[in-house]
């Protein structure tokens, strides 16, 4: 793309007004670039050179090369800690647990390498530092060629096998399995695609230097703690380059669930969100005014569609400032929020980081005052423009920065705003050409030691999350935040959500939301969904429709839209689609025990509730490459339609037996079947032993899908207010199947009270003849059985 062709995109979001602003910035943004980080001479790639020494240490070794030095840190037994230097270590800003126990490790010094091994995993270095990470059964899961240093930069390549799969990174519109274009390369470089972005575009707002590498001889991921401007390739080897920082990775092996455990102790569990998260939630770059809101939140009301959250964009704003609320518009929000909540319904207001530059601006005096914004190397403070006009952005990275920025929630919590949405904040800038983001050389704090934006960039959304989500908990310590950031970095798990952004609308628009979804889970992001029907664009009833179906069963389900398209609510298409929504609607609803119960699991082992179909089928290559089918938990298989006009499709099915949910036909896995596609319907299935919670009108529902063979099955139930940090329970129930029985047996954990007043229980795929509940016979009524908490149920079956 030329100059000219930039320029003329650029315009067309930014309005007239912000021409000049971001012709100014575009060239100060260089100026600074040419005077304070002037293009280095490259000099050339230095490998370690030979292995000088090497000794044992605690937990693993450390070893001298001519040119770098190596220190290996086992902190479990198949998790490990790679140290390459010279290069500043990072700050530990994604690191959450560092209570390791000591792990037992052996040291050998053969002639040509040494080898450190723990009971699970083998790391051998070799006199030219490659180094090779074997399995206890001496399968080679990984090797690595000597690191490269070229000045600050370090570049990284593991040798990748013929048949390897990758995933992560992140998020990336792109395949699920990143190594099906081997020519692109990955940028690390949070980005924001300026109001629309397609297959092609990378990077996009969230990048994460972490992925798991899959082939024949196992499983194992790997995370770059390194925050700096990168890039990765996976062709014959996966590349990974870093522009500064010292090159340190943490490995580890093992099937996929156990990675994102082992993901989890070390950058943070995800943290549990309020339950009405995950009901539906409306929004649109439009809803400018509270008797907007009130309409559109009537309309639901009206069509009998339920709702939990609107979101306010940047128009519900005072000349769109960070933590204001036009008073004209929404003059009394107070009690606005009030008529709100007695209906069920948040409001979550949008935060964007930068703060107008203007003496009248409370806010920016603060931060002047407080000496909290980021400044050029010559002591400047940086103004760069974006929605306001020209403004300041807080340097997150320093802590009386974040502490300063958290107490500006306080106002609109005290309005009664239940949730934030931190938009712009990878961050993005407006421009004419060139990088949409603050200048490299801009200074930031990194709490104490000092550093560039070329290593902050990347960590400038996870410390906004970070800032507000301290907010929230000391402002409402009996909330649980709620906050949805579009960037973030390792470790957003433990703040916030995110939404897949400015997505086309288009059914490649559509396509890409799974494999992006997918991409995140599997690089520790457990919370994520797209705009319903696309960002900028009028999608067809039918392209609305399927993509509606699809995020029903996201954790994030919300609907929103640029501000110059038309109005999109269920009711928007006709009588046809405002049925078919709603019953996806209701089904969600009914659904909410159930992403209840996978986000208290996230919280315990760090499992994203949306998986890939090899999640517990690794070495199964026919699912490698699925990347239009996905997982809810371990129960539900959602086979979304992504092609226009499209009334059935192709679903391969892992190993077990799944249910067709719509009519209950039993189909045997490892296979390939169709299944039918109306519009009415989005294919989906239950795993043949699950019991699937739900929920309606204050019951339990429990839905049993009988194991077909003899077998047993475990499920949790978790549940507790919803909110806050009180009490919770949580119900195990273990079903057995036997030739001509199935039993269920119930066990109960934590204090808080059965929620229900009731509960049904429904089988599925069998013919039962009697039932007896704590060994009383009970009659059926209708097709399932209407009782309270018990220890155990059984079934007469055939
Ligand atoms: O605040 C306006 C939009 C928002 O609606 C969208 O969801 C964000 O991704 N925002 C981007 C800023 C401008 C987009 C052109």
């Amino acid at each position: 793309m030329n100059l000219y062709q930039q320029i003329a995109l650029n315009l067309r979001p930014i309005k007239l007004k912000r021409f000049l602003g971001s012709l100014y910035y575009s060239r100060l943004r260089d100026r600074v670039e040419r005077r304070f980080s002037p293009p280095q001479p490259q000099d050339d790639l230095v490998a370690p050179g030979n292995l000088l020494t090497s000794e044992p240490v605690n937990n693993g070794a450390k070893l001298k090369f001519e040119q770098a030095e190596l220190e290996i840190s086992f902190l479990t037994p198949d998790f490990v800690r790679i140290d390459w230097k010279p290069g500043t270590l990072p700050v530990a800003y994604a690191i959450a647990g560092d209570d390791w126990e000591d792990v037992q490790t052996s040291f050998e010094n053969n002639s040509d390498k040494v080898i450190i091994s723990s009971s699970n995993l083998k790391v051998k270095i070799a006199s030219d530092g490659s180094l090779e990470f074997a399995n206890p059964d001496g399968k080679i899961i990984r090797q690595e060629l000597p690191p490269q240093r070229q000045n600050e930069a370090w570049k990284h390549q593991g040798q990748l096998y013929s048949e390897e799969h990758i995933y992560g990174l992140g998020e990336r519109a792109a395949s699920l399995n990143l190594r099906a274009q081997p020519e692109r390369s990955y940028k690390m470089w949070h980005y924001d695609a300026g109001g629309i972005y397609t297959s092609e575009t990378d990077p996009l707002y969230l990048c994460i230097p972490v992925y798991l590498g899959l082939h024949q001889q196992g499983s194992y991921l790997i995370f770059y703690e390194n925050s700096y401007l990168g890039y990765f390739t996976f062709n014959e080897e996966a590349t990974a380059y870093f522009e500064g920082g010292a090159l340190r990775y943490y490995f580890t092996i093992g099937e996929p669930p156990q990675l994102l455990t082992r993901y989890a102790q070390l950058t943070g569990y995800p943290v549990l969100p309020p339950r009405w998260a995950f009901g539906y939630h409306q929004s649109r770059w439009g809803y400018e005014t509270e008797a907007k809101v009130r309409e559109v939140v009537a309309g639901f009301e009206t069509h009998n569609l339920p709702v939990s959250a609107i979101h306010l964009d940047i128009d519900c704003k005072d000349q769109f400032r960070s933590f204001t609320i036009d008073p004209d518009r929404f003059p009394q929000l107070s009690d606005f929020n009030r008529e709100l909540a007695a209906k069920n319904v948040k409001l979550i207001a949008i935060v964007n980081p930068g703060v107008k530059k203007d003496d009248n601006n409370q806010l920016y005096r603060e931060g002047i005052a407080q000496d909290v914004f980021c400044k050029l190397p010559d002591g400047t403070i940086l103004h760069a423009p974006v929605w306001p006009g020209m403004c300041a952005f807080p340097d997150f990275t320093n802590p009386l920065a974040r502490h300063w920025w958290s107490r500006q929630y306080e106002y609109l919590l005290d309005l009664g705003v239940s949730g934030f949405w931190h938009d712009m904040n990878e961050p993005g800038v407006f421009t004419l050409w060139g990088d949409a983001t603050l200048p490299t050389p801009t200074q930031h704090f990194l709490e104490g030691r000092g550093g560039t934006h070329l290593e902050a960039h990347n960590l400038y959304g996870l410390m906004q999350a970070k800032a507000g989500y301290e907010a929230l908990r000391e402002y409402c310590p009996n909330q649980r935040p709620f906050i949805v950031s579009r960037s973030g970095w390792a470790g957003l798990q433990c703040y916030a959500w995110t939404w897949t952004g400015d997505v086309e609308t288009s059914w490649s628009g559509l396509r890409l939301t799974v494999p992006t979804v997918l991409g995140m889970s599997l690089s520790g992001i457990p919370y994520a969904g797209p705009d319903i029907g696309g960002f900028k664009g009028n999608p067809t009833p039918e392209l609305y429709l399927r993509w509606f179906q699809m995020a029903a069963f996201l954790p994030f389900f919300r609907t929103h839209s640029a501000n110059n398209v038309k109005p999109r609510t269920p009711w928007g298409y006709g009588e046809e689609i405002l049925e078919i929504t709603r019953k996806y609607l209701h089904l969600r609803y009914r659904l909410i025990p159930y992403f209840y119960t996978l986000a208290w699991e996230a919280t315990e082992k760090g499992y994203p509730p949306v998986r890939p179909l090899f999640w517990h089928h690794s070495s199964d290559e026919r699912l490698w490459d699925v990347e239009d089918e996905f997982f809810v938990g371990d129960a539900l298989l959602v086979c979304p339609i992504v092609e226009e006009g499209v009334r059935d499709r192709q679903v391969i099915l892992p190993a077990g037996d799944y249910y067709n949910f719509w009519d209950d036909t039993v189909f045997a896995g490892n296979s390939t079947i169709k299944l039918e596609a109306p519009w009415e319907i989005i294919p989906l299935l239950v795993k043949a032993g699950s019991i699937l919670p739900m929920e309606a009108e204050e019951k339990l529902i429990l839905h049993l899908y009988s194991p077909v063979g003899e077998e047993t099955s475990f499920a949790n139930l978790y549940s507790d207010a919803g909110d806050g940090y009180k009490e919770w329970r949580l119900d195990n129930f273990e079903m057995r199947r036997y030739a001509d029985i199935l039993e269920l047996v119930w066990e109960q954990t934590g204090d808080y009270p059965f929620g229900y007043q009731s509960l049904q229980i429904y089988v599925h795929g069998l013919n039962v003849e009697g039932a007896w509940i704590d060994e009383k016979e009970v009659k059926i009524e209708g097709d399932f059985w209407e009782c309270q908490p018990f220890e155990k149920i059984k079934f007469k079956v055939n």
